[in-house]
């Protein structure tokens, strides 16, 4: 069934389904331990290691161990989920996976993932961005500091990411941590002005397709002159927004769904258009290139191009 995506800030219904969805799909009770991802990166000789305690995982840690997973195998341009031209379809694979099993676990086929306009928080003074609404116990918690209020406070961190060699550690669950707005490199969220930036870019991405082109998928992902959008997002939260396993904190799926909002409005003005073609371009993001996928069938980017049987977005733009 194909759900609509709505604004977090205007639809108190979705904005509950969700973060109760997230709460479940929590539950360590995925049958799935430890060792058995241990094995699972042994037997499939990845270049990723977990160590630390051996405890039950709940479906939610494992799309964490799952976006840790495609940031640890590098191409020849970024790697199977970053830096190049699969970030978007890769991460929109990613959120329509997470969308299913919230569907699954609330029992509503027609859910969609809402989103965070983080633009329009971005045009607020600089000491109010990290005081709205959403940052508040009927949202999704504390901007700063351990989330301790609101329906995902009882959400565990199971799963982190050893900064110095980048080894997934299995650690004692603790609750999601943030520090919005205290990183003196980035204070402010991304501006309207911004989006824009990104919305006006003519290709979706071209040679040598890494962070360094002047790109629709570069702009957003937010290297030219970074961070920016989607990166300025991440360093502007902080926390567990950092590492690779960013999708720790709920706030990752509201920061992702915008951004592929911004990709379907670009791609409403442009067309459905997709660059590197077939054998062309870098291995790993081509169109017809296989996602890096554990959970669910695995898709190319150009089964994605056209996410209408999956969602829509409340107010599409038209061409
Ligand atoms: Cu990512």
């Amino acid at each position: 069934m194909a759900g609509t995506r709505e604004n977090i800030l205007v639809s108190e219904t979705v904005r509950d389904q969700f973060l109760q969805g997230m709460a479940a799909l929590d539950q360590p009770n995925s049958g799935i331990f430890g060792r058995d991802i241990a094995a699972f990166l042994r037997n499939n000789n990845l270049p990723l290691d977990i160590v630390g305690i051996d405890q039950e995982l709940s479906i939610y840690d494992l799309f964490v161990f799952w976006h840790v997973l495609a940031m640890s195998i590098p191409l020849s341009v970024g790697n199977a989920a970053h830096s190049g031209p699969i970030f978007l379809p890769w991460h929109r694979m990613y959120l329509i996976r997470l969308e299913q099993n919230l569907q699954q676990v609330l029992g509503d086929p027609d859910f969609g993932l809402p989103y965070w306009d983080w633009a329009a928080d971005g045009e607020l003074s600089v000491a109010d961005q990290w005081r709205t609404d959403l940052w508040s116990r009927d949202y999704i918690g504390e901007a700063r500091g351990a989330v301790r209020s609101g329906p995902i406070a009882d959400m565990r961190v199971r799963l982190v990411q050893d900064a110095r060699t980048g080894r997934l550690v299995s650690t004692t669950p603790r609750p999601i941590q943030r520090a919005a707005g205290l990183d003196p490199r980035v204070r402010t969220l991304p501006t309207e002005a911004q989006v824009d930036t990104a919305l006006t870019q003519p290709t979706y991405d071209q040679s040598p397709w890494n962070q360094s082109v002047i790109s629709h998928r570069n702009v957003l992902e937010g290297w030219v002159q970074g961070p920016q959008l989607h990166n300025r997002v991440h360093v502007w939260i902080g926390g567990d927004m950092g590492p690779g396993t960013s999708p720790n904190d709920p706030a990752f799926f509201l920061n992702h769904c915008n951004v592929d909002r911004i990709w379907e409005m670009w791609m409403d003005r442009n067309g459905r258009d997709y660059q590197p073609g077939r054998n062309r371009g870098p291995q790993g993001h081509r169109i017809d290139s296989t996602m890096v996928s554990i959970i669910g069938q695995a898709l190319s980017p150009e089964q994605v191009l056209d996410p209408s049987i999956w969602y829509t977005y409340d107010h599409q733009l038209v061409a």
